[in-house]
């Protein structure tokens, strides 16, 4: 900034900072909605409201790329008094790699649907990395200007015009970022001494169903050779915990039987094993998982379905979460309803001891904590479909 001279370098020292302040706002709210997304305890605590979240990301995302023309509009002149000053040439060149890559693999997470599982897993996985090299290579950057101007007494334009200062910036982006990263644990930590309770300990595994399922031989050792990838536990309440006393599965609505099953009951029910591999919208993918459980359907012939039902109602035990699947789709053998995975009970954060795999449907689908399906006549919208998702969840 220091060698700008006469008007033509004033002009355009003024919308450079006007560009840069833009940019910078974007990096600020796409970093800070993005930490919240992809933080566990963020996502459990504000529910639904990720929804929101997730909607202003993608398009403050959409929007952070219009400083980018407008830069490449001014980009001759501004490369030209850089001449001989390679660390501030690089410098630009990294930062527009950064956003223009920010910006495909947002737009390809976004675009979930019409892209497939494999290319939302790469995009995934190329945002997480450009997030984590990202942030710190701007938050440096914020600092060593800040630093460097100090030093030499210039006051530069960044100072006189930003719709900010550099200072409030810096104090801000550390600010809410060790607010959304720290929040969570300053939280546990009063209401452990608040109530004398260990939150800790009440995430902890509390789904010790007794007698625990016997794996098939199909699933010891898993058929499917163990699973490729790891789950990221979602939940939008609190995991429920159940005992042989208050776990039951029930089947009603317009059935002929209307059936509840205790823990010792189900469990006795003859399972199968599949393999099969599961797909998040949100980009994460594990392959080859080998479930074992009961087929949907089979439990469904067995109390008997009444002909004016036409939609099955997916209840979980944490008592929010809930979705449907159509009779139509629920004839599909690999629909199951699952005890097992890769020979071991369920875990209760992956929805133990009970959940619904629908292979062909994104995981949204599979409801955790599974314990009651109802027979009903008119749609049902679940949870995310609520909240935006398709209700038709078929991975294309
Ligand atoms: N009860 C309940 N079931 C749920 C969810 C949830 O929040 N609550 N999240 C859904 C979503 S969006 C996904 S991707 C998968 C995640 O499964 P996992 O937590 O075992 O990885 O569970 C689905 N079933
Ligand atoms: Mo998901």
């Amino acid at each position: 900034m220091s060698n700008i001279r006469g008007d033509g370098g004033r002009r355009l020292g003024k919308r450079l900072v006007s560009i840069h302040a833009w940019n910078a706002m974007f990096v600020l709210l796409l970093a800070l909605s993005g930490l919240v997304l992809s933080s566990t305890f963020w996502r459990e605590a504000l529910g639904g409201t990720l929804a929101w979240i997730k909607w202003f990301h993608i398009i403050m995302g959409l929007a952070s790329i219009v400083p980018v023309p407008a830069y490449l509009q001014q980009v001759s002149k501004h490369w030209k008094q850089l001449h001989g000053k390679f660390p501030q040439q690089l410098n630009i060149i990294l930062t527009l790699l950064l956003l223009v890559s920010w910006f495909i693999s947002g737009v390809l997470l976004w675009r979930f649907n019409a892209v497939g599982p494999a290319v939302t897993n790469a995009a995934l996985l190329v945002h997480d990395v450009l997030t984590w090299i990202g942030l710190p290579y701007i938050l440096y950057h914020s600092l060593t200007r800040v630093g460097r101007r100090k030093e030499d007494g210039r006051i530069s334009v960044i100072n006189t015009k930003a719709i900010y200062t550099r200072k409030a910036f810096i104090r801000t982006i550390i600010g809410a970022s060790l607010t959304i990263s720290l929040g969570p644990t300053l939280i546990k930590w009063l209401a452990k001494n608040g109530t004398g309770k260990d939150l800790s300990s009440i995430n902890k595994p509390v789904n010790n169903l007794l007698p625990a399922p016997q794996p098939l031989v199909d699933s010891n050792p898993p058929i499917g050779g163990g699973a490729d990838g790891s789950f990221r536990s979602y939940t939008v309440a609190k995991i429920p915990s159940f005992t042989n006393a208050n776990w039951s599965f029930k089947i009603d609505g317009l059935v002929d039987h209307p059936v509840t099953w205790n823990w010792e009951q189900f469990v006795a029910l003859k399972r199968s094993v599949q393999v099969s591999d599961f797909h998040c919208v949100t980009g994460w993918s594990v392959y080859g998982n080998t479930w074992e459980g009961i087929p949907l359907k089979t439990l469904l012939e067995e109390s008997g379905v009444q002909p004016p039902a036409k939609v099955v109602k997916l209840y979980s035990g944490d008592g929010v979460y809930t979705d449907s699947l159509t009779l139509e789709q629920v004839k599909l053998d690999e629909v199951m309803v699952a005890v097992m995975h890769d020979g071991k009970p369920i875990p209760d954060e992956l929805g133990g001891p009970v959940r619904l795999i629908i292979p062909k449907m994104y995981a949204y689908k599979s409801v955790k904590w599974l314990n009651r399906i109802e027979l009903i006549e008119e749609n049902h919208i679940g949870y995310w479909g609520q909240r935006g998702y398709e209700n038709d969840a078929w991975v294309k």
